[in-house]
C-alpha cells in the first residue's frame, strides 16, 4: 500500500455533492488537521456528531464566506476511521469555490483523489474490499435491481460468507499441520480423508453452487446484452430509437447508414438491459463500412440475445447463429393484413405504426429477467469474483479426489483456496485491484 500512504498524513477534503449550481453542497474533510480546519472556518469546535449553525469565514483574511451547518466526527468511529467533518453550505459555484479556498490555504490539505476517502476506510480498517466493490457499484447503480444487490454487497454480506468459508479451512488446516508435524502422535486424527469430508466438502459445495448460479450477478453489474442485427434497412435503428423513446440513432432511406456500434441503457421493470444497434450484415467494399460489420458480427457473437431483423415483405432467415436469435420482421404496416399472419416463428413488428412493439418489449424483459438473477440469489459480482470461486474449488476438489495424498499436498492445496477466500476480501494481493476500483469512484467518495 506503499503508493496510498504516502500522503496518508495530509488532511484531505473534496466537494461530496454533485458538480454545478444546486441548493445545498457538502463538503468533507478527512484527515489529522480535521479539527483545525473547522475550528479555523467556523470559529469554536462544535459538539461532536451535532450538526452546528456557524458561520464559515476564510482564516487567511477573516472574511464571512457563508452560514451553514458543520459535523465534527472525531476518530475512530468514522467513515474514513480518521478526524472527519462536513461543512453543508449553500450550492452556489462562488461559495463552493471560496470554501473550497480556505480550506485549501490551511497547511497539511489538498484536494481528495477519485475514491481516497473510500480508500482511506479500505486501509484502516472500516470496509473490506467486497464492501468497496458493492459501494462503487452502489453509486454507479441505475436500475432497483442493480441498486439492491450492490447494497448487498456493500453491505458484507460476500465478505462475510467468505470468511466463514475461510474459518472452516483454517480449522482443517490446523488439523493438517497436525499431521504433518506429528505424523505418529496418538489422539491426533490422522485420516486426512476424514477431516475433508466433514471440513471441507461443505466448503466446496457453497463455491459450487454460486458458480453454477451462473454469470446473473456479472450480467446484473453489466445488464443483459440484447444486439439488434440484420440486413441493411431493415429498419435496426428505427426500432433502437422507439425502445429508447429518444433519436439516438440516425435514421434514413440509405442502406448501410449505421456504421457503428450504438448502446443504450434500459431499466426493463428493475432490469438493467444494454440494447445495440449495428451496421446491417452485407457484402461491403468500403473499408469503413466493413470494419461496422464486423463489429456487429463481434457483437452478436457475444450478445445474450440477437434480435434478428427483417423487412417483412423480405424476410430472411437469421445471419447470425449460437445463443438465442429471435426472428423479427419488420415494417409489417406495408404489408396487407392477411400476409401478417403467415409466419408463426417470428414476430411481426412495425416501428412505424408500434404494433407489436409492446409484445416484444415484454418479451424482452421477460428475457432478460430470466437471464439476470433478481438481485437476491448469488454472491458473484464480477469475474475477479468468479475466478477467486473458481481457482478456491478446484483447489478444494483435489483435495476431495484424492484425501490420502500425502498431508503436505494436501496442505498446499488448502493454503491455496485461502488465499482465494483472502483475496475476495482483500486481505491479500490488494494493490493490482485497487488502482482499478478507486480510478472508478468519483471524487469526493
Ligand atoms: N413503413 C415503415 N418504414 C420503416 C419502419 N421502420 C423503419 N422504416 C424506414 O426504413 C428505413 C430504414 O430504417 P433504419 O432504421 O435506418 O434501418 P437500419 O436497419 O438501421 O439501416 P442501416 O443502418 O442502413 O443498416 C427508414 O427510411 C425508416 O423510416 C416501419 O416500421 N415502417
Ligand atoms: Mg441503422
Amino acid at each position: 500500500m506503499s503508493a496510498t500512504t504516502r500522503f496518508e498524513s495530509d488532511t484531505i477534503f473534496a466537494i461530496a455533492s454533485g458538480a454545478g449550481r444546486a441548493a445545498i453542497a457538502v463538503l468533507r474533510v478527512s484527515g489529522p488537521s480535521t479539527k483545525q480546519i473547522v475550528e479555523g472556518v467556523s470559529g469554536l469546535l462544535p459538539e461532536p456528531r451535532m450538526a452546528t449553525l456557524k458561520t464559515f469565514r476564510d482564516p487567511a483574511t477573516n472574511e464571512a464566506i457563508d452560514k451553514g451547518f458543520v459535523i465534527l466526527f472525531p476518530a475512530p468511529k468514522t467513515y474514513t476511521g480518521e478526524d472527519y467533518a462536513e461543512f453543508h453550505v449553500h450550492g452556489g459555484r462562488a461559495v463552493v469555490a471560496a470554501i473550497v479556498k480556505a480550506i485549501g490555504g490551511i497547511a497539511g490539505t489538498r484536494a481528495a483523489e477519485p475514491g481516497e476517502f473510500t480508500r482511506r476506510a479500505l486501509v484502516n480498517g472500516k470496509m473490506d474490499l467486497a464492501e468497496v466493490e458493492g459501494l462503487a457499484d452502489l453509486i454507479d447503480a441505475e436500475t432497483e435491481w442493480q441498486r439492491r444487490a450492490a447494497l448487498r454487497q456493500a453491505q458484507g454480506v460476500l465478505g462475510r460468507q467468505a470468511a466463514m468459508w475461510r474459518g472452516a479451512l483454517l480449522e482443517a488446516a490446523a488439523l493438517l499441520e497436525a499431521e504433518i508435524d506429528f505424523p505418529e502422535e496418538e489422539g491426533v486424527p490422522g485420516a486426512a480423508g476424514h477431516l475433508a469430508e466433514k471440513i471441507l466438502a461443505p466448503v466446496l459445495a457453497g463455491l459450487k453452487a454460486e458458480l453454477a448460479a451462473g454469470r446473473a450477478g456479472e450480467r446484473l453489474r453489466e445488464g443483459a446484452i440484447i444486439v439488434i442485427a440484420g440486413p441493411p434497412n431493415a429498419g435496426k435503428s428505427t426500432l433502437l430509437n422507439a425502445l429508447a423513446r429518444r433519436d439516438v440513432a440516425i435514421v434514413s432511406p440509405f442502406a448501410g447508414t449505421t456504421r457503428d456500434i450504438i448502446e443504450v441503457h434500459l431499466d426493463l421493470g428493475g432490469c438493467p438491459v444494454t440494447l445495440i444497434d449495428t451496421a446491417g450484415f452485407q457484402e461491403s467494399f468500403d473499408a469503413v463500412e466493413e470494419i461496422g460489420i464486423f463489429r456487429a458480427r463481434e457483437k452478436a457473437e457475444a450478445a445474450d440475445l440477437v434480435l434478428w431483423l427483417s423487412e417483412a415483405c423480405a424476410p430472411e432467415p437469421p445471419g447470425v447463429s449460437g445463443g438465442d436469435v429471435w426472428p423479427v420482421f419488420t415494417k409489417c404496416d406495408l404489408l396487407p393484413p392477411a400476409e401478417r399472419q403467415r409466419s408463426p416463428e417470428g414476430l411481426y413488428i412495425s416501428a412505424e405504426s408500434g404494433e407489436n412493439l409492446d409484445l416484444l418489449l415484454k418479451k424482452m424483459e421477460d428475457f432478460a429477467r430470466a437471464a439476470v438473477s433478481d438481485g437476491h440469489a448469488g454472491l458473484i459480482a464480477r469475474e475477479r469474483h468468479r475466478k477467486a470461486f473458481e481457482t478456491g474449488a478446484l483447489a478444494l476438489a483435489r483435495i476431495l479426489d484424492d484425501p490420502g495424498a500425502p498431508a503436505e499436498l494436501l496442505a498446499e492445496d488448502l493454503r491455496v483456496a485461502m488465499v482465494c477466500l483472502q483475496r475476495l476480501t482483500g486481505i491479500v494481493d490488494v494493490e493490482d485491484i485497487l488502482g482499478e476500483i478507486f480510478s472508478r469512484f468519483c471524487i469526493g467518495k
